[in-house]
Protein backbone atom coordinates (compact mmCIF):
# COMPACT_ATOMS: atom_id res chain seq x y z
CA UNK A 1 0.00 0.00 0.00
CA UNK A 2 2.75 2.05 0.73
CA UNK A 3 3.82 1.87 -3.14
CA UNK A 4 0.11 3.45 -4.26
CA UNK A 5 1.32 6.06 -1.31
CA UNK A 6 4.51 7.09 -3.42
CA UNK A 7 2.40 6.56 -6.97
CA UNK A 8 -0.04 8.81 -6.22
CA UNK A 9 2.13 11.37 -4.69
CA UNK A 10 4.22 11.10 -7.77
CA UNK A 11 1.01 11.91 -9.78
CA UNK A 12 -0.01 14.55 -7.87
CA UNK A 13 3.29 16.25 -8.20
CA UNK A 14 3.35 15.88 -11.56
CA UNK A 15 -0.25 17.23 -11.87
CA UNK A 16 0.88 20.40 -9.77
CA UNK A 17 4.44 20.63 -12.22
CA UNK A 18 2.75 20.41 -15.71
CA UNK A 19 0.58 23.70 -14.56
CA UNK A 20 4.24 25.01 -13.56
CA UNK A 21 7.08 25.37 -16.13
CA UNK A 22 7.79 22.52 -18.65
CA UNK A 23 11.26 21.11 -17.18
CA UNK A 24 13.46 18.52 -19.79
CA UNK A 25 13.91 15.16 -18.14
CA UNK A 26 16.71 12.72 -19.54
CA UNK A 27 15.60 9.18 -17.05
CA UNK A 28 12.94 7.97 -15.61
CA UNK A 29 13.97 6.10 -12.53
CA UNK A 30 13.00 3.65 -10.23
CA UNK A 31 14.53 2.71 -6.91
CA UNK A 32 13.31 -1.10 -5.65
CA UNK A 33 12.37 -1.84 -2.51
CA UNK A 34 16.13 -3.71 -2.05
CA UNK A 35 17.81 -0.44 -2.56
CA UNK A 36 18.48 -0.70 -6.57
CA UNK A 37 18.28 1.58 -8.92
CA UNK A 38 16.49 1.30 -12.78
CA UNK A 39 16.85 4.44 -15.57
CA UNK A 40 15.23 4.57 -18.43
CA UNK A 41 15.52 6.96 -21.00
CA UNK A 42 12.30 9.09 -21.57
CA UNK A 43 12.82 9.27 -25.52
CA UNK A 44 9.95 7.95 -26.79
CA UNK A 45 8.12 7.03 -22.83
CA UNK A 46 4.92 5.74 -22.75
CA UNK A 47 4.23 4.35 -19.09
CA UNK A 48 1.02 2.51 -18.30
CA UNK A 49 -0.33 1.39 -14.65
CA UNK A 50 -2.31 -1.48 -14.93
CA UNK A 51 -3.14 -4.97 -12.37
CA UNK A 52 0.01 -4.13 -10.35
CA UNK A 53 2.46 -3.41 -12.73
CA UNK A 54 3.51 -0.43 -14.63
CA UNK A 55 4.97 -1.52 -18.25
CA UNK A 56 7.45 0.82 -19.71
CA UNK A 57 7.90 1.58 -23.05
CA UNK A 58 10.42 4.12 -24.81
CA UNK A 59 12.73 3.77 -27.30
CA UNK A 60 14.99 1.13 -25.97
CA UNK A 61 12.17 -1.56 -26.01
CA UNK A 62 9.68 -2.81 -23.49
CA UNK A 63 9.88 -3.81 -19.99
CA UNK A 64 7.25 -4.49 -17.03
CA UNK A 65 7.69 -3.74 -13.20
CA UNK A 66 5.95 -5.21 -10.02
CA UNK A 67 5.28 -2.40 -8.52
CA UNK A 68 4.91 -4.03 -5.21
CA UNK A 69 8.86 -3.98 -5.12
CA UNK A 70 9.31 -0.34 -6.25
CA UNK A 71 10.15 1.69 -3.29
CA UNK A 72 9.24 5.04 -5.23
CA UNK A 73 9.66 6.46 -9.20
CA UNK A 74 10.90 9.92 -10.27
CA UNK A 75 11.98 11.51 -13.09
CA UNK A 76 15.90 12.91 -13.53
CA UNK A 77 17.91 15.11 -15.47
CA UNK A 78 21.07 12.87 -14.41
CA UNK A 79 22.36 10.50 -12.01
CA UNK A 80 20.66 12.35 -9.08
CA UNK A 81 19.03 10.98 -6.58
CA UNK A 82 15.43 12.12 -5.90
CA UNK A 83 14.91 14.80 -3.88
CA UNK A 84 12.32 13.27 -1.66
CA UNK A 85 14.97 10.86 0.21
CA UNK A 86 13.97 10.74 3.58
CA UNK A 87 16.81 12.02 6.00
CA UNK A 88 18.09 8.35 7.21
CA UNK A 89 17.02 6.33 4.23
CA UNK A 90 20.46 5.56 3.69
CA UNK A 91 19.63 2.28 1.84
CA UNK A 92 16.74 4.54 -0.24
CA UNK A 93 13.96 2.11 0.16
CA UNK A 94 11.15 4.93 1.47
CA UNK A 95 11.04 3.45 4.97
CA UNK A 96 14.12 4.90 8.18
CA UNK A 97 14.58 0.92 9.87
CA UNK A 98 16.80 -0.87 11.77
CA UNK A 99 17.88 -2.11 8.24
CA UNK A 100 19.78 1.42 7.81
CA UNK A 101 21.31 1.19 11.02
CA UNK A 102 22.48 -1.74 9.33
CA UNK A 103 23.98 -0.11 6.54
CA UNK A 104 25.74 3.01 8.93
CA UNK A 105 27.24 -0.18 10.87
CA UNK A 106 28.15 -1.77 7.88
CA UNK A 107 30.46 1.24 6.83
CA UNK A 108 31.51 1.92 10.60
CA UNK A 109 33.71 -1.28 10.62
CA UNK A 110 34.59 -1.34 6.91
CA UNK A 111 32.41 -4.12 5.47
CA UNK A 112 31.87 -1.65 3.25
CA UNK A 113 33.25 1.18 1.68
CA UNK A 114 32.63 4.73 2.27
CA UNK A 115 30.75 6.12 -0.25
CA UNK A 116 28.68 3.08 -0.65
CA UNK A 117 25.39 5.23 0.02
CA UNK A 118 26.71 8.50 -1.69
CA UNK A 119 27.12 10.37 1.97
CA UNK A 120 23.14 9.06 2.90
CA UNK A 121 24.97 7.10 5.77
CA UNK A 122 26.08 10.64 7.14
CA UNK A 123 22.84 10.77 9.02
CA UNK A 124 23.79 14.11 10.72
CA UNK A 125 25.45 15.52 8.09
CA UNK A 126 28.99 16.33 10.06
CA UNK A 127 30.72 14.56 7.91
CA UNK A 128 32.43 11.44 9.15
CA UNK A 129 30.16 7.97 9.79
CA UNK A 130 30.32 6.80 12.83
CA UNK A 131 28.03 6.06 16.46
CA UNK A 132 26.55 9.71 16.77
CA UNK A 133 25.00 8.50 13.20
CA UNK A 134 23.34 5.23 14.69
CA UNK A 135 22.46 7.56 17.22
CA UNK A 136 20.39 9.90 14.91
CA UNK A 137 19.25 7.18 13.33
CA UNK A 138 17.60 5.74 16.72
CA UNK A 139 16.07 8.82 17.47
CA UNK A 140 14.02 9.14 13.99
CA UNK A 141 13.08 5.79 14.41
CA UNK A 142 11.73 5.88 17.68
CA UNK A 143 10.27 9.41 17.21
CA UNK A 144 8.06 7.59 14.14
CA UNK A 145 6.83 4.86 16.45
CA1 LIG B 1 15.78 2.59 4.59
CA1 LIG C 1 27.85 11.84 10.88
Amino acid sequence: MKTIKYILAFLLMMAAASSAQATTFSYLKFTTTSGDTLAYSVEDLKITFANGYAYITNADGNSNLALINQANMYFSNGDQEPSTTLIGDVNLDGRVDASDIACVVQIIIGELPAGTFDERDDVNDDGSVDSNDIATLVTIISSSE
